[in-house]
């Protein structure tokens, strides 16, 4: 052959792996219809081979990698003629699992929902063998997500849950023991042991989901991430995430790019997660040119350079084939991978929904479509009567064990690590001292400020850590920097792992942490408290990307499966906690209510009215003040550096595991009256409200959280009054009654307690703590605070200035 041949043949095959997934075979109803490229027109041997390889049941995406040595992987794996083969005996059983669960449950619950996994049963199958490949690759766990589609199948056939529970499931049973609370089946998690035909077991865990498509994803590879981590140095391998997407919801859900990019940051990669997208090229009602701007679902994946391998769900040896090529690229180069499984879905978008009236033409055509299995019997030539005689045998007996459940199952086993902790209601018998004495305190302020000799430290730097020694010895008051900064150091020594991470946190918003210090000759890294002593705990603070949602629902993952860690998530400003709203709402606040899970998780909300503007004020405390119940959380603002020391060691040393709302100052981060002398971290414990100590016998009693206390200490002090009194609420929940009653008690002859916030009266704690202090207090009871308004700060600082003055006059008793 010619240079010239050779060459016009490179070009043809080329053309095939950069196209030829435009006109692969991928939609089993043919509806998808193949897309014409001038490149691909092209006739010969050659070209017939590439379209085969190419243009098949796989349509692969993959030119878009930069790397060569990646690119040639995927060349020569799609190329090969060599192929490990399949175990078709093995595929036909757990199509036939799929296909029959699904008709059984069909045929037993008319009109009750669960989200059909028919059209797509290649799924099962296809996690088959991506786990088994895993296990062979080195993995023993695998976190699982997914939403509500095929969710039940998945539970029996892959986590290998009893099917007897999936029915006591739908028989529902005693309705007293969920009352107001608990989930629907389909959101539940499972954990379960997995075992591949190659007779290794994984052991698995299905992620707990809300409703909230694709909220998941970041939570999963939280958890992943913190069984790695509690591993060490094979973590990666073996510990496997794989997330389950729907196509509408992957390339709707902004929470799907936030995850995606996760992936190759220090502080949140999972060496690789493989994604599957459970594609039925529906979502509820709506066509996928209603859902999604390019062609396919996983275009949003292209952000990464990283292989699509589109796969026709009908082809159940090319799905194993597309999993195994995932699987292996991730193992090989610790990178995601996504298959896109596509199928479609044989009934509405549940069972009790007619997709007749959207999609006549489709689902006359799906009526008469046979089920997978029986496609794939007759394709392979095997008889699958036997399989689904011995299936239905299994489940009809299941049926019947899971009628006599007398409660509805727990379908998963908490890892050993959970055993020393509880949820459920306060109870001051959790409370530990938290207190340190002063010679602890020197001995780890010594860690904190100390660097390697030929370390080139910035100048201010070098000035913070000398002044951070003299705080540690008790020379200067104590910052809000330095308290966190030994709370963190005194636990790590302690044996805490410390997790902490937001936007910038490594430094700090506000100039404060210095964490890490950063050598000013070539930049290398240095975090003093990781070096404080031998066999202390790990000590890890991560920059975050630009993004709440994900990184809030990383964190709630990691800390989920790191109980005895101190896991934080800092917000740049609490302003912007609500890009997260989904992983507050339905996981952190209600997450022990509906699946029993705990979480001990820490946000860290800068808040406070400092004429930063609408955006920059307010963490928005009425929010989560309104979600409180049960005792579902903590919601705190500690008003001095010592306070924050204590309730960071409270939260990391009780047994109590439960979600704390921390906000957190801004300015007052270094101001004056939010300084703590040392003497106060020898304190035993955090004070839930700290009352003023040279003002009891007051008239008036102004009661606040917050920097406003501080405000109006100052402007007391300026004003030469030693009244009124300013009594600071440090915690607003679990709501301290017994506490407030004694402190207010002690001012015996005040005749006006004053509730006095910066926040409008719309926002702050104000809706929140009035009807408890009027409990308390009767008529006694005031309020002053900024008129409401439907923006939490005005956006002019001097006007600001005018209304914080205007405030403090009036709490002051100036002229009210
Ligand atoms: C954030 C969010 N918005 C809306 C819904 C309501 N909803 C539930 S399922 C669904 C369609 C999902 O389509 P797709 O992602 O393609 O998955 P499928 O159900 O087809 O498997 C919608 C809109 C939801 N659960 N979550």
């Amino acid at each position: 052959m010619t240079n010239v041949e050779t060459e016009k043949q490179e070009r043809v095959i080329d053309a095939f792996r950069r196209w030829g997934y435009l006109q692969a075979n991928l939609d089993p109803l043919g509806h998808f219809a193949p897309l014409p490229h001038p490149e691909l027109d092209v006739t010969g041997d050659t070209a017939d081979a590439a379209r085969r390889i190419y243009s098949g049941s796989i349509g692969v995406e993959f030119m878009h990698i930069p790397d060569p040595e990646r690119r040639q992987w995927i060349q020569e794996r799609m190329e090969s003629q060599d192929d490990e083969p399949v175990d078709r005996s093995r595929v036909l059983d757990q199509l036939v699992r799929a296909d029959i669960f699904e008709q059984t449950i069909h045929s037993r619950y008319i009109g009750t929902k669960r989200y059909s996994l028919e059209g797509n049963t290649a799924l099962i199958p296809l996690l088959d063998e991506i786990l088994t490949s895993a296990s062979d690759n080195g993995a023993e766990q695998a976190v699982l997500a997914m939403s509500h589609r095929g969710r039940l199948n998945v539970i029996i056939n892959i986590v290998s849950r009893p099917a007897a529970e999936i029915f006591a499931g739908f028989e529902d049973v005693d309705p007293r023991s969920v009352l107001g609370g608990g989930d629907v089946k389909y959101h539940i998690g499972a954990t379960g042991m997995f075992t591949g035909s190659n007779r290794k077991q994984v052991r698995i865990h299905l992620v707990s989901n809300p409703s909230h498509l694709e909220a998941v994803d970041p939570v999963a590879l939280g958890r992943a991430r913190a069984k790695q981590t509690r591993i060490g140095r094979d973590g990666k391998l073996k510990v496997l995430p794989v997330l389950m997407h729907g196509d509408s919801a992957f390339a709707g859900q902004g929470i799907t790019a936030e995850t995606l990019n996760l992936a190759n940051l220090r502080g949140y990669t999972v060496g690789g997660t493989v994604h599957i997208i459970v594609n039925n090229l529906i979502g509820f009602t709506t066509n996928p040119t209603d859902a999604y701007s390019g062609r396919f679902s996983s275009d949003l994946a292209k952000r990464l350079p990283i292989p699509i391998f589109h796969v026709n769900g009908e082809d159940a040896d090319a799905v194993v084939r597309a999993g195994r090529m995932a699987l292996e690229y991730r193992y090989e180069f610790s990178s995601d991978a996504v298959v896109d499984l596509i199928g479609f879905r044989r009934h509405g978008h549940s069972e009790v929904d007619d997709p007749t009236i959207t999609q006549p033409i489709l689902y006359r055509k799906i009526k008469d479509h046979p089920l997978l299995y029986q496609i794939y019997a007759r394709n392979v030539g095997f008889d699958a009567e036997p399989f689904v005689q011995k299936f239905q045998a299994e489940l009809d007996a299941a049926e019947k064990a899971g009628k006599s459940m007398a409660r509805k199952p727990v379908m998963r086993q908490l890892p050993n690590y959970w055993a020393p902790y509880h949820g459920g209601p306060y109870n001051p018998a959790d409370e530990v001292d938290t207190g340190l004495p002063a010679d602890k305190l020197h001995e780890i302020t010594d860690g904190l400020v100390k660097y390697p000799a030929d370390f080139h430290i910035h100048p201010k730097v070098h000035k913070l850590l000398e002044q951070r020694r003299e705080m540690g010895y008790g020379k200067r008051p104590l910052d809000f920097g330095m308290a966190e900064a030994l709370a963190f150091g005194s636990l790590a020594l302690q044996g805490t792992p410390i997790r902490l991470s937001g936007q910038d946190s490594r430094r700090g918003t506000f100039n404060q942490r210095h964490s890490v210090l950063i050598d000013i000759a070539d930049e290398r890294e240095y975090v003093p408290l990781c070096h404080l002593a031998p066999g202390q705990a790990r000590v890890d603070i991560y920059n975050s990307e630009l993004a709440e949602a994900a990184v809030l629902g990383f964190e709630y993952g990691y800390a989920r499966d790191y109980p005895e860690a101190l896991v934080m998530w800092e917000a740049q400003f609490g302003d912007f906690a609500n890009g997260a709203q989904i992983i507050i709402d339905q996981f952190i606040v209600a997450g022990e209510d509906k699946w029993d899970l705990l979480t001990g998780l820490v946000l860290l909300l800068p808040h406070g009215h400092e004429g930063q503007g609408p955006e920059h004020s307010s963490a928005r405390i009425e929010r989560y003040l309104q979600l409180c119940a049960r005792d579902n959380m903590q919601v705190v603002q500690p008003s001095t550096a010592a306070q924050y020391f204590h309730l960071l060691r409270r939260q990391a040393l009780r047994k109590w595991r439960k979600p704390l709302i921390c906000f957190t100052p801004k300015s007052m981060l270094r101001h004056p009256e939010a300084l703590s002398p040392l003497a106060e971290l020898e304190r035993p414990r955090f004070q839930t409200i700290i009352a003023d100590e040279g003002a009891l016998d007051a008239k008036r009693v102004l009661l606040c959280t917050g920097k406003i206390a501080h405000e109006l200490r100052m402007e007391r002090k300026k004003l030469k009054l030693a009244v009124p009194a300013i009594v600071s609420l440090e915690q607003m929940y679990p709501w301290p009654e017994e506490d407030v009653r004694q402190v207010l008690g002690r001012y015996r002859n005040a005749s006006q307690f004053i509730w006095v916030q910066e926040e409008p009266a719309n926002m702050g704690a104000l809706s929140f703590i009035a009807p408890r202090l009027k409990r308390i207090l009767g008529s006694r009871l005031r309020t002053i605070k900024r008129a409401a308004n439907s923006t939490p700060a005005t956006g002019s600082s001097k006007a600001h200035e005018l209304e914080q003055k205007t405030l403090i006059t009036m709490a002051l008793g100036k002229s009210a």
